[in-house]
């Protein structure tokens, strides 16, 4: 199928407008593709149009949370906030489209439902809820590595007489919580952040925990100009700093062991590490997670941290986590240990038998019931593959991707998937993703697309597909380094353990973004190494 047999024929078709899909529109059409968006919202921002909820805003150093393509743009926009909000960073995501004229091509309030890859041509054929039909000769998924909602399936959901929200699908008029009684599902970055402010409005808000988290206070603030005109003068050195570390975080690791230091200065640097701010815990020595006896270090660190502000005991004891530190993504908090001191929160340890029942005036759980105006489910996504997975995805044959990945996701380099030809991902499973910062990921991966669909077009070839055996050496490699962690040992959503059935596999590449950019690139070198590219 060609552009005069259906208007809707573009060389490439993305799916998702979050900020993946966004750059990656912009450079196709910079390079002369003819590009189209489908996405399912009405509007663009991907996690920052759906995820409204009270409290929601970024972990990442605003400037470093932001697109480095243009430095006209990073010299125009100027951020309010070290962690800017959801609306600012939605109104970013705007401001981009509207800034490089990018509107026309995107097609809003349009659910993939199926793409099915036909060989003569070659083309894809995308199908939307609506009934029309897309196609190209590429596809890149930008469908987002945490933007399909966990529902849990608690009995009687569906007879809840109150208003039930999940954190992920938040509705886009201002919801009030004042004077109700509310309950929180979920004590993850999404429910730290959404506990933190419901409490300061609603007449009791009851928090039903499952595991506790290790919460690192922000130390959020407002920006001055200075700060500002720090970082315009110096963004070119301090974004190249910031690429060349293991998670393309602003701060810079610290290369020393936890285990070479006294217990004293051990104390200080992770004290210093928390006065920081954000994810600089972590980074503050370079064994954290890879050595127990490193790791139990930090863990108390930050238990003492929680029963010096924790008041009562029982509270205190519920609060307290047990597992690897930094094995479950690291939640940052603002107040979040105070917000258990007031007198309208109440936290529910959650027993074996989870939540029992939700009637339609509340929820059951450790046998008692508890009464409820609101439930808000901060439960999490089906993460890195949960989007994919609800598109009917045949490759070549009528080979369906949720087959071909039913025993966990296998990717060559989380870009492209054997038997799916012509078929990229952004930061899809395989690929550093999730444990970085993924603005600078993102650009990397569509700059990684768009020097690879110039070569195809230069050198005339019209199918690229990775081959199986450099997608199987790739996947034993990424297990192979994930086992040598300490990220192995809990029940994280990047081992997909939050989701009942589905297989246990750490999903993203754990080897580091500067490793992961030289692999890529020497792949490119060697003339794409690993795929198969055919006239
Ligand atoms: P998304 O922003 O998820 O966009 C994907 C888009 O694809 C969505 O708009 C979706 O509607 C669309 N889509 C999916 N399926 C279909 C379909 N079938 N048909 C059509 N459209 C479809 N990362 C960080 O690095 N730092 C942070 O501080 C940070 N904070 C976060 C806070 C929250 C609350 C969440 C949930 C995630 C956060 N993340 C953070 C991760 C965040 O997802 C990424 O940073 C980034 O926004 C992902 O962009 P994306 O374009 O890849 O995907
Ligand atoms: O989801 P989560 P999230 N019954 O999966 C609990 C990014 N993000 O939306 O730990 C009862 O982390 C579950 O319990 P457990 C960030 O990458 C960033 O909070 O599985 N409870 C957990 O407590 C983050 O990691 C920000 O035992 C159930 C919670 O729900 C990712 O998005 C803000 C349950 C889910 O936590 C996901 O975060 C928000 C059940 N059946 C999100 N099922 C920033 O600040 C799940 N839970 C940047």
């Amino acid at each position: 199928m060609k552009e005069e047999d259906n208007p809707l024929f573009s060389d490439v078709l993305i799916v998702g407008a979050g900020f993946a899909g966004i750059y990656m529109l912009y450079r196709l059409r910079e390079k002369g593709f003819s590009a189209a968006i489908i996405e399912t919202g009405s509007g663009v921002g991907g996690t920052w149009y759906w995820n409204r909820y009270p409290g929601a805003r970024c972990d990442v150093d605003n400037m470093f949370y932001s697109y480095s393509f243009d430095e006209k743009l990073d010299m125009e926009w100027n951020w309010s906030e070290r962690y800017p909000t959801q609306t600012e960073i939605l109104e970013y995501a705007n401001h981009v489209v509207e800034r490089y004229d990018l509107g026309a091509y995107i097609h809003l309030n349009s659910r993939v439902i199926s793409a099915r890859y036909l060989d003569d041509g070659p083309y894809w054929l995308l199908q939307v809820e609506d009934g029309r039909q897309f196609s190209s000769q590429f596809v890149v998924m930008a469908t987002g590595c945490l933007s399909a909602a966990n529902l849990p399936a608690f009995p009687g959901t569906e007879t809840f007489s109150g208003r039930l929200y999940h954190t992920g699908h938040w509705p886009k008029e201002k919801i009030d919580f004042t004077g109700r009684r509310v309950g929180v599902v979920g004590t993850g970055s999404s429910g730290v952040q959404v506990i933190q402010e419901v409490a300061k409005v609603a007449q009791k808000l009851t928090v039903f925990q499952r595991t506790a988290s290790y919460v690192v206070e922000a130390f959020n603030h407002r920006l001055t100009d200075e700060d500002r005109a720090y970082f315009k003068e110096n963004h070119r050195e301090l974004r190249s700093a910031a690429k060349e570390t293991f998670g393309g975080f602003s701060n810079i690791a610290n290369d020393q062991s936890a285990l070479s230091v006294s217990l004293e200065e051990c104390q200080q640097k992770f004290e210093r590490a928390w006065q920081a701010g954000g994810n600089s815990l972590l980074v503050s020595f370079n064994d954290l997670v890879f050595s127990a006896d490193a790791n139990k270090l930090a863990q108390d660190f930050v238990r003492d941290k929680i029963r010096a502000i924790v008041k009562d005991k029982e509270t205190l004891q519920k609060l307290i986590p047990h597992h690897t530190i930094g094995c479950k993504r690291l939640c940052l908090g603002t107040n979040y240990y105070e917000t258990y001191n007031r007198q309208n929160v109440c936290l529910i340890q959650l027993d074996e038998t989870g939540i029992q029942r939700v009637t339609p005036e509340g929820v059951i759980a450790n046998g008692t019931e508890f009464e409820l105006d609101d439930l808000i489910l901060a439960t999490g996504f089906d993460a890195m593959t949960g989007a994919l997975a609800k598109i009917n995805i045949e490759g070549r044959d009528g080979l369906k991707l949720r087959d071909a990945w039913a025993a966990g996701p296998r990717t060559y380099l989380g870009l492209m998937t054997h038997n799916f030809p012509n078929f990229f991902t952004v930061t899809g499973p395989g690929s550093p993703s999730v444990l970085s910062n993924m603005l600078p990921t993102i650009e990397h991966h569509v700059d990684w697309i768009s020097e690879c669909l110039c070569y195809l077009r230069e050198s005339e070839v019209t199918v690229i597909e990775a081959d199986l055996d450099a997608q199987d050496t790739w996947v034993e490699h990424g297990n192979q380094i994930a086992a040598g962690t300490l990220r192995y040992t809990c029940s994280s959503w990047y081992l997909g353990a939050n989701v009942p059935g589905k297989p246990r596999v750490f999903m993203p590449y754990i080897g580091g973004m500067p490793a992961y950019r030289k692999i890529c690139e020497n792949v490119v070198s060697r003339g794409y190494e690993g795929f198969t590219l055919r006239a």
